[in-house]
This record gives C-alpha cells, structure tokens and sequence, in this order.
C-alpha cells in the first residue's frame, strides 16, 4: 500500500529546466559547443557536474580543462542560473500540483523531495512551498547521481517507509530508472519517447491527481 511520495522537483514542481537550459547552453556556446535537442534533454535529473561533463563531452572537449577549471566553469553558470530564479513567484507552480500537494496532506500521506539540485531550497522557498516538504534529501549527500537509486531510497528513508510504499515522480528519463531501481514505482510526467519506463505516465501535471494514479496501477 502506497503511504508516501518522494518528489522531483525541476520539470515536476516547477519549469525550471528553462533557466538550466539557459544558462548551460550560454556557457555551451561561449566554449564552442554547438547545442542540439538531444544535449538539453540529457542533462535532466542529471548532476551540476555530470552535465559540465556530458556538454564537454558533446563537444569532445572533455580532455581540455582541468578539475579546478571546470570547477570555475560549473560555478560560472551556477551564477547566472541563481540570478535567473530569483524571479521565480508562486506563479511558476506547475498546474495542478499545489492542489495535488493539499490533497496528499489532506489524505496524510508522507511527501519528500529528490531533487538532485542544490539551489532545491532555494527555488521551493521562491514558489512558498517550503512547508510542504519537511524531508528534503540532501544531494551533496550522494555518493551518485540520478540514474543511480541512491536519492530515490534516501527519499523514501526520510519518510520512514519501504521502497514498495512510496511513488517517485520524475520528468527524467534517469530520474525514472532511478525510481524504478529504487523499487518505488515510477510515475512520469512527459512524452511516452522519453518515458517509457515509468509504470505511470501523464503528458503534463494537470493529469496527476491521486484518482488519476490509483486507475493507472490498477
Ligand atoms: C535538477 C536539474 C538538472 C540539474 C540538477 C543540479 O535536477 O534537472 O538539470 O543539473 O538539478 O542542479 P544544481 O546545479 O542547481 O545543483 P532535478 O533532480 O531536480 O530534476
Ligand atoms: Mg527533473
């Protein structure tokens, strides 16, 4: 029986993924690599410097720079992609997740948040959601990033629950993976090509209501 849910934030909650989207493809460029579709989707879910690596990797520049200098350059767009959510009002919820959010809480279940993002505090204090989630995973605790299952089963320890009583909600392909690794059952927000994976999927998060969830897995 499901009692909890541990939560992505970035493409879930909130749009973010469009100032990461920003500020990663302004540095890309400034370093000589040419951006594409394929580049912005995989550095979802993925980490601050798991995505400096893929986007050097890209542009097979990923022998040129030394640790202190990506360091620098992670640091560079950390910059301007905290400057770019300092605009972030309650208004940059995603549809229907505030109400989602009251419905769980109304209906006691355990929520917790697996955002692989450090500036997570940050942006869930901007939208004046921070009461909603009291469990927050630490990711400078990871010893690996998403797809790896590590935050996903911090997520649900946090709650004090199984894996088996708790659904991760991911946009990620790697966020899913990681879900489902995590023996948590997976429920994707985003299109069927990214998403296949996932036991549960909705176009958008106007879908996502528990009714909607509970038809899905029976
Ligand atoms: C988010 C984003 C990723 C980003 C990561 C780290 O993960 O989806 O694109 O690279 O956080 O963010 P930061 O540089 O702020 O620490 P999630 O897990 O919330 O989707
Ligand atoms: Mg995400």
């Amino acid at each position: 029986q499901i009692k909890g849910f541990v939560f992505d934030l970035d493409g879930v909650i909130t749009d973010t993924s469009l100032y990461h989207t920003k500020a990663w493809r302004q540095l890309a460029e400034k370093l000589g690599v040419t951006w594409n579709k394929d580049l912005e989707e995989g550095l979802k879910g993925i980490s601050r410097m798991d995505s400096l690596e893929l986007i050097l990797k890209t542009g097979g520049k990923e022998n040129d720079y030394s640790h202190d200098e990506k360091v620098a350059l992670a640091t560079e767009k950390n910059t301007n992609y905290v400057n770019e959510i300092k605009q972030m009002t309650p208004a940059n919820i995603l549809p229907g997740i505030k109400d989602f959010l009251d419905d769980l809480r109304d209906k006691g279940y355990l929520i917790s948040l697996a955002s692989a993002s450090k500036n997570a505090p940050t942006v869930l204090k901007q939208l004046q959601l921070t009461d909603y989630f009291p469990k927050v995973v630490d990711p400078a605790s990871l010893s690996k990033g998403k797809p790896d299952p590590e935050i996903y089963t911090k997520g649900a320890e946090l709650l004090n629950l199984a894996p088996e009583q708790c659904i991760g909600v991911e946009d990620a392909e790697a966020g899913i993976q990681a879900i489902n690794a995590a023996n948590e059952t997976s429920v994707g927000i985003g299109s069927a090509k990214t998403l296949s994976a996932a036991d549960v999927r909705f176009d958008d998060t106007s879908q996502m209501t528990l009714a909607n969830i509970e038809k899905a897995m029976a």
